[in-house]
């Protein structure tokens, strides 16, 4: 299994200067708004301000996140409103900038559609950070498995070599593997607006055939988990063709019509392709892709976009460039426009 695309890394220096304003959720950690600035908390704090968490950290984080994983179904149930976000990519300083666009969690909703981790720098952060947004707030904050939150494709893409590199050993690695077993496979918003990392798959025809699957296993290399993590929407052609990327499938507009008719959704949701303008209405509006890794890749030149859901189940796109960061290139540099 493959992406479609290689591209090439150029080796950035640091981290340090990150400039701007403090985070409301850092502000409100330090002031002990939210308890004990202790723990987990601790953790969350460190993260936001670009740190690493120790070895010891990451194991009781993954052991927390595990329990409450656990417990989850394979397809949550969100209450709008509340912001889908798709790849981030161990892009760190884009997905803080996700926080200043569309509000921080426990204020804000936050449906989080997997690839968190391969291709960017700050894959151990960005993984860290959202998980510890999980274990701090279980119930505002939803996570799904993307197709990269896998043993195999973590060890050609970058995660598992940062891992390495950053803690010496591939323990880290192991244990935050072993918790995305556990990661569910979607999410019901509202019960109108299906998300999921990568598409739709030939087995299931009913969301509720998802809920029977038993997800707690590396992702399969076919079947239905492999489809929904591995899947893209087609313009080209209906019904279910083979995909270039080697698993599972891609699919035309009378696939994605019949599944939206039949579980009476508004739409599907899904992130796992690049868009160049950060999402990407298909399939007649009943397909969006939302990616959110501005100039993926530190070279793709694309715009990021975030979802907002109203309580009204209404969508609005919030499109956003990358974040400032010294010691990386800048591929491009446009002026942000948020509410196109
Ligand atoms: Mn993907």
């Amino acid at each position: 299994m493959a992406d479609a695309d290689e591209p090439k890394f150029i080796q950035m220096r640091s981290i340090d200067d990150t400039e701007g304003e403090e985070l409301k959720v850092v502000g409100e950690l330090k002031a002990g708004q939210h308890g004990e600035f202790s723990g987990n908390n601790k953790q969350l704090a460190k993260l936001l301000e670009y740190g690493l968490l120790e070895e010891r950290e990451v194991e009781e984080l993954c052991r927390q996140a595990t329990e409450i994983f656990e417990r989850e179904d394979n397809v949550k149930q969100v209450a709008a409103p509340c912001v889908v976000v798709g790849d981030i990519h161990g892009q760190l300083h884009d997905f803080i900038e996700i926080l200043k666009i569309g509000g921080q969690p426990p204020d804000t909703n936050f449906v989080f559609m997997g690839d968190f981790v391969d291709r960017g720098y700050y894959s151990v952060e960005c993984v860290s950070l959202v998980l510890a947004f999980k274990v701090r707030w279980p119930d505002r904050v939803t996570i799904m498995r993307g197709n990269h939150e896998s043993r195999q494709i973590t060890q050609v893409y970058g995660f598992y070599d940062e891992c390495e590199r950053k803690y010496g050993s591939a323990n880290v690695w192991r244990m935050f593997t072993e918790l995305f077993d556990y990661m569910p496979l979607g999410a019901l918003i509202d019960r109108r607006i299906f998300a999921v990392h990568g598409g739709l798959s030939p087995s299931i025809d009913d969301v509720d055939q998802i809920r029977a699957l038993d997800r707690f296993n590396e992702i399969p290399e076919d079947g239905p988990i492999c489809d929904l993590l591995w899947s893209d929407p087609t313009p080209d052609s209906k019904g279910w063709s083979v995909s270039p990327r080697g698993a599972g499938f891609v699919f035309g507009v009378d696939v994605s019509e019949k599944f939206t008719k039949r579980n009476r959704l508004d739409l599907v949701v899904r992130a796992h392709q690049l868009v160049m303008e950060g999402y990407q209405w298909m399939h007649d509006r009943h397909v969006v892709t939302v990616f959110s890794a501005p100039n993926y890749c530190y070279r793709c030149a694309n715009q990021a976009a975030i979802m907002e859901v109203d309580e009204n189940c209404t969508t609005v796109f919030k499109q956003f460039d990358p974040a400032p960061r010294r010691g990386e290139p800048h591929v491009s540099q446009r002026a942000p426009d948020y509410f196109l």
